[in-house]
């Protein structure tokens, strides 16, 4: 693939400012050496997510300006439903403020107390509302994602093999639905294919299991599929989501991700019509009247444009090269990253570049808390922190990765930034072996890494 500068142009600016190094270090110790502690005008380029951060287009912000703010009946519903039918093939729309909105009304409703839900890797707020309604996470993705030199292409595709024996073992009767990440987030952003999809959509047929998406990056999904999967290079985007919908039920999204706003989200139902009216008298209570759901007019409108825009192949080939862009420098610089480079960011592996710091002492964090010392860039700690400790020993270093994630929000930041921020992790990489591990000064009990504070050791 050639690649095409950014497939925009920039008509308004919102200033950002590299603080001294000084400064860096007074706010982090001030931050608790948390970098979600850290007020964001103390960050220079911020890689903590590409949730609700991107940039909308000038079709969106003029979309606000039609946005129907009637409380029943919102014109910009209407909108916004026609868009999602087309796109998905399903029938029944159900917008909510964001994805964990949707998991709240749609888990309630899926699941028995004690049942499980089979996921390749549940997100953190997907897996707090299962446990929430009384089911039980099980991740069942391939080993070779937990690997992060194996090349192998979709490291987000389910373990077949283990999911049918789990769902022997344990009856069907005890599985509420499977959930289907696209991409797999929590593995790094990495694909699922549609010969996966569709074996995992087989499997459940078997055994009469909902198949249900987690839809946030479904389009960074399809984009791989065209590009990595035998058979869909010459299909459109638009003809790749339709296919991967068609093998489930239904799906929740955050359309904070791929739907390119910084608020909103979807319930969105095949044909179930019992399941969309129990969804609708859920929804009132929680989120809104169900032609709302917690949105105005103005972003359900902005929405219907951006998951317009999401599919655009210019769009998706900026969007995926400038990942990878990062991912090359970063390997240029001889830092052990996760390969192949995912969808929306590159997760830098700090078991790998820092080995002398145990998982206890958290090395992705430290790391996190380096790089911005270093350079004022924000990245996030996906391992044994993020992962909490093991509910009945009380165990820490549980997870078996521990990830640097550098996260890319859309159509913000320029190849300039990516440069940047590949260069100072580079040069932090040749100061590592002066990286200490860090210690808990307050340690929360629940969603520990949003708020703990620590100190180096
Ligand atoms: O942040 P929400 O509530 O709009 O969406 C929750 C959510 C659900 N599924 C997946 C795969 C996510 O990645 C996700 C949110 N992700 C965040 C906030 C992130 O930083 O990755």
């Amino acid at each position: 693939m050639s690649r095409l500068p950014e497939p925009y142009k920039i008509k308004m600016i919102e200033p950002i400012r590299l603080i001294s190094r000084e400064e860096r270090k007074q706010k982090l110790i001030e931050a608790g050496y948390n970098p979600f502690l850290l007020k964001s005008e103390d960050v220079y380029i911020d890689l903590l997510t590409d949730s609700g951060t991107g940039a909308m287009s000038d079709r969106q912000w003029s979309g606000l300006m039609l946005g129907d703010e009637s409380y029943a009946g919102s014109r910009s519903f209407y909108y916004l439903k026609e868009t999602v039918q087309q796109l998905t093939d399903y029938q029944y729309v159900i917008p909510t403020h964001q994805g964990r909105g949707s998991e709240q009304v749609l888990f309630s409703q899926l699941i028995k107390q004690g049942q499980a839900v089979l996921g390749n890797m549940h997100f953190d707020t997907t897996k707090a509302h299962i446990e929430l309604n009384g089911g039980t996470p099980v991740n069942l993705v391939i080993s070779q994602a937990y690997d992060t030199s194996n090349q192998h292409p979709f490291k987000g595709n389910f373990d077949t093999n283990k999911l049918e024996s789990y769902i022997q073992q344990h009856g069907e009767e005890n599985i509420a639905f499977i959930n289907v990440t696209i991409t797999c987030n929590s593995a790094g952003g990495q694909p699922v294919s549609m010969e996966n999809i569709k074996a995992v959509s087989k499997i459940a047929n078997k055994y009469h299991i909902p198949v249900i998406f987690d839809a946030a990056r479904f389009a960074e999904n399809a984009y791989f599929i065209k590009m990595r999967e035998d058979g869909y290079k010459d299909k459109d985007i638009r003809t790749i989501v339709r296919e991967m919908f068609a093998y489930g039920d239904g799906l929740t999204m955050s359309g904070k991700k791929d739907g390119l706003v910084n608020i909103g989200g979807l319930i969105v139902i095949k044909e179930d019509e019992k399941l969309f009216q129990q969804c609708t008298s859920t929804i009132v209570p929680l989120e809104g009247f169900p032609t709302y759901g917690g949105l105005t007019g103005r972003d359900m409108q902005a929405l219907a444009v951006g998951l317009n825009e999401v599919v655009e192949i210019d769009y998706l080939h900026h969007r995926i090269s400038q990942v990878q862009l990062l991912g090359k420098l970063l390997v240029n610089y001889d830092i052990p990253i996760q390969e192949p480079i995912g969808g929306h960011a590159v997760f830098v592996d700090a078991k790998k570049l820092l080995p002398h710091i145990e998982p206890s002492e958290f090395p992705a964090h430290a790391l996190a808390c380096e790089l911005y010392i270093e350079s004022g860039i924000r990245g996030v700690e996906i391992g044994s922190l993020l992962f909490g400790r093991d509910n009945k020993s009380g165990k820490d270093g549980l997870s078996k990765l521990e990830l640097l994630r550098l996260t890319i929000p859309r159509r913000v930041y320029t190849d300039n930034h990516i440069q940047y921020v590949a260069e100072s992790l580079g040069k932090l990489a040749r100061k590592r072996s002066q990286i200490t591990g860090v210690n808990f000064t307050y340690e929360p009990t629940i969603l520990r890494h949003f708020t703990a504070r620590f100190k180096p050791i």
